[in-house]
């Protein structure tokens, strides 16, 4: 008798231990959305606070490589200024371009999905009259230790404003291990992807 009353103790203890830990999550659940509302609600009032805003995000390997670095945006009157510092490539040139999804999940980098393209334009150089994607970065040389580095800056992109044209949160970047030709539709022909981050804050 004893031992099953210790039992039902127990067991009775697990439940309201459960119950207890269920409220503290949709609590802290609660807790989340505010802040998001809130966020958004001080961006709407001042648009000044957009401005200023830095991000720097890894670069993963993808595709089987070695690759790793880091990307930096930075967003300074109106322009972004991305740096990025990549290692572990073959010498030469290299393509990187933004995808159109923040998941870098799969293995070879395509859930990373097609070259951002908000404006549906053609694939091409950056600038070209005849369009080019918002995520047409470009190419960037590698050196003989499989170290190469870019910095672009553009007024075309922003770090989390309301204009889906610009916006570059929630997207990737994504290296390649072949050379973008500027020409070839949809992506330039360049290849594997070999690294790959998410554009998240
Ligand atoms: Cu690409
Ligand atoms: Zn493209």
């Amino acid at each position: 008798m004893k031992r099953i009353g210790l039992t039902l103790l127990f067991s009775a203890a697990l439940v309201f231990t459960g119950c207890k830990n269920e409220n503290q999550t949709a609590a802290d659940r609660v807790d989340e959305q505010t802040n998001m509302t809130q966020g958004k609600d001080d961006a709407g009032a001042d648009d000044t606070s957009m401005e200023n805003r830095e991000l720097t995000v890894n670069i993963e390997p993808r595709s089987g490589s070695n690759v790793s670095g880091t990307v930096t945006f930075q967003e300074e009157n109106g322009e972004v200024t991305m740096t990025a510092e990549v290692s572990g490539l073959a010498e030469g040139m290299h393509a990187i371009h933004l995808h159109e999804n923040a998941d870098c999940s799969a293995e070879d980098g395509s859930s990373a999905g097609g070259h951002w393209n908000p404006t549906f334009e053609d694939h091409g150089e950056w600038g070209d009259a005849n369009g080019y994607h918002r995520g047409d970065i470009g190419n960037f040389d590698v050196n003989s230790e499989g170290k190469g580095s870019i910095t672009f800056t553009t007024d075309k992109w922003c770090i989390g404003c309301e204009d889906k044209t610009r916006n570059i949160l929630n997207k990737a970047v994504i290296v390649h291990d072949g050379v973008d030709d500027y020409t070839s539709q949809p992506s330039g022909n360049a290849g594997t992807r070999v690294g790959c981050a998410e554009i998240k804050e």
